[in-house]
């Protein structure tokens, strides 16, 4: 296991488009648990592989307090959507940044797991926020996309300012 450097907005990788999954294999395994380790090592409630700089469709989630619920989830794709929902985001790659967002608030999602099984799983409240956040990933989108472009603005230089000061 290993832990792997996150990026960080307005890193041009976050935006690449991830492709899907085909090979359930080893190292498909090992990108899952590698995930799993950065995401409660930093500590967050998910991790998409685009934020770890693999273009591979793999989201992790656990929106327990305990570690006690982790998901994985390769090829997810949204297939019913219901209400809406606005809830205060942040993203561990975009550090600092808390904003709300408005998302669909029931959410029905088909996925496959590490040994390639299809399974469909229903969310709401926190964890149908989180897979969606996380979808969003995959398809290089930040949840301050969603944000006015004065605020993008003011986020994308207090970010710069920040990595210019780290090195
Ligand atoms: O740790 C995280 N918390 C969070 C809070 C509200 C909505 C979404 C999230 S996901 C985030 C981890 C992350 O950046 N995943 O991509
Ligand atoms: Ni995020």
């Amino acid at each position: 296991m290993a832990l792997r450097q996150i990026l960080h907005h307005p890193d041009p990788r976050l935006r690449t488009r991830a492709t899907p999954v085909t090979r359930f294999d080893d190292e498909l395994a090992v990108l899952i648990e590698d995930m799993f380790e950065t995401m409660y090592d930093a500590p967050g409630i998910g991790l998409a592989a685009t934020q770890i700089n693999v273009h591979r469709r793999v989201i992790v989630v656990d929106v327990s307090t305990d570690r006690s619920a982790p998901l994985h989830l390769v090829n997810p794709e949204l297939v019913e959507t219901s209400g809406e929902e606005e809830m205060e985001e942040g993203c561990l790659s975009v550090p600092g940044i808390f904003e709300t967002v408005r998302r669909a608030e029931c959410i029905r999602v088909r996925a496959r797991n590490r040994t390639g099984q299809t399974f469909e799983l229903d969310a709401d409240g926190l964890l149908a926020v989180c897979i969606q956040h996380e979808i969003d990933h995959l398809d290089g989108k930040l949840f301050v996309d969603y944000l006015s472009q004065l605020k993008q603005g003011r986020i994308r230089k207090k970010l710069e300012k920040e990595q210019r000061l780290a090195v």
